[in-house]
């Protein structure tokens, strides 16, 4: 399969600026550029599918640039609703490094900073040189700026589109960057580019846009949000243990796609992989395979198989097997009950909430329902202590079948 036909197969591409770049991608090798303003201090999974597309052109032989907008970032992109918050020049820097070591993780590629170029523009230059390029009734009928019309936008963030069309005809003149990608939010920024570039460089100059769609839920809720909020790439945000747990959960409805989209997988393997999805879904292989590629991909082998081996020790009930480390990663966003002393293992399921009272505490562990550590306990003057928590921090109490409580020792 060439790439482009390959890529409209992953369901990767929502609009071009121009039908030629089949051929440009099939048969040129060209240096293109993505983008990402240094708002955040880590990217997150929404972000992930354009990072995944630069690689994929980087793989079929494109040269990748990857720009930080220092300079964009201190402005804001419009983003529908709400005048954005400025960042102060600190957060900027350090979320702008932040940023350059996960995408360095990513994939190999250059990395270039607007700030370089824009910081030194004085304002008559900026509106005698290139203010005279873009026409106002143009610039207010883009999506971005469209949609806030009514609530209001400033002048700032209006000239967010400039200075992103600045950076590509900088990077088309420079590095010969002839093609710039982005999700479908971008297709308003990058058109702004190509009209400078035409405008600067004359007509014929050749330069293209790609924009990869939103991804969206079969569900209609949003995608990459759980109920602990987005899901960073940054492990120290968001445990690779949680990261996989999101791949994991992925609907039988979604999960072809996601396959498609998010992973490095071959068409065969995806396909075989849809057959399981309709034939023996209880079986999850398509869901395990995708949560296995993207874990890898962004963490590495060591944390996915660590994120699986919480998973499975969680799931038959032998923590024993986990680290208090790993106890703390599997319990993210769980209530923690705290004990300053040893404690009567039925105070305790009263305590965490277990049972609701000592009555049904004591039914519960006569009826074998209640596992200390891995253990099952039956004996109703079992005292919980310290000594023998995990690590001597963390005694983790299951009832039933799935319901967990985390004990942390103080
Ligand atoms: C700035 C200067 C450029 C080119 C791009 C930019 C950033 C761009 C932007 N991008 C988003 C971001 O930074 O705001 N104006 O969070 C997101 N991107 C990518 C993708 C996406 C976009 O980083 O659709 C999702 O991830 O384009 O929202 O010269």
């Amino acid at each position: 399969m060439k790439l482009f036909e390959e890529l409209k197969w992953r369901e990767l591409i929502y609009d071009t600026t121009s039908d030629e770049i089949e051929k440009v991608l099939n048969e040129d090798k060209v240096t293109f550029y993505l983008g990402a303003d240094p708002t955040a201090n880590s990217l997150h999974v929404g972000h992930l599918v354009v990072y995944l597309l630069a690689k994929r052109l980087e793989k079929a032989g494109h040269r990748p640039i990857f720009l930080i907008g220092g300079a964009t970032g201190s402005i804001g992109d419009p983003k529908p609703g709400s005048e954005r918050q400025l960042l102060d020049m600190e957060t900027l820097m350090k979320n702008a490094n932040s940023l350059h070591k996960q995408v360095k993780n990513l994939f190999n590629c250059e990395m270039v900073n607007n700030y370089d170029w824009t910081h030194s523009i004085d304002v008559l230059t900026f509106l005698r040189t290139y203010g005279k390029f873009f026409n106002v009734n143009y610039m207010i009928n883009k999506d971005t700026v469209k949609s806030r019309l009514d609530t209001g936008i400033s002048y700032t963030e209006f000239s967010y589109q400039i200075l992103q069309a600045l950076d590509f005809e900088h990077l088309y003149r420079n590095y010969n960057c002839t093609l710039q990608i982005g999700g479908q939010d971008q297709w308003g920024n990058i058109t702004g580019g190509i009209e400078l570039i035409r405008k600067m460089n004359g007509s014929e100059a050749k330069a293209y846009g790609l924009t990869a769609p939103l991804i969206t839920k079969s569900d209609g809720t949003k995608f990459g949000k759980t109920a602990g909020g987005s899901v960073w790439l940054d492990p120290e945000l968001t445990s690779p243990y949680a990261f996989y747990q999101f791949w994991i959960n992925t609907a039988d409805g979604d999960v072809v796609k996601r396959l498609k989209q998010f992973t490095f997988l071959s068409k065969e393997e995806i396909e075989a992989l849809a057959e399981s999805v309709e034939k023996e879904p209880h079986l999850r292989k398509a869901q395990k395979a995708l949560a296995e590629e993207v874990t890898t991909l962004v963490h590495g082998r060591e944390a996915y198989l660590q994120a699986v081996k919480i998973s499975e020790a969680l799931f038959s009930g032998n923590v024993l097997e986990l680290s208090g480390k790993e106890i703390l990663m599997g319990f993210e966003g769980f209530e923690q009950t705290e004990l300053e002393e040893d404690i009567n293992l039925i105070d305790l399921l009263v305590l965490s909430k277990a049972a609701v009272s000592k009555r049904e505490a004591r039914e519960f562990i006569k009826n074998g329902a209640v596992l200390v550590n891995g253990e099952n306990v039956r004996d109703l003057e079992f005292v919980v202590t310290k000594e023998r928590a995990i690590d001597q921090k963390y005694t983790v109490i299951r009832r039933g079948k799935k319901n967990y409580y985390l004990i942390a020792h103080l």
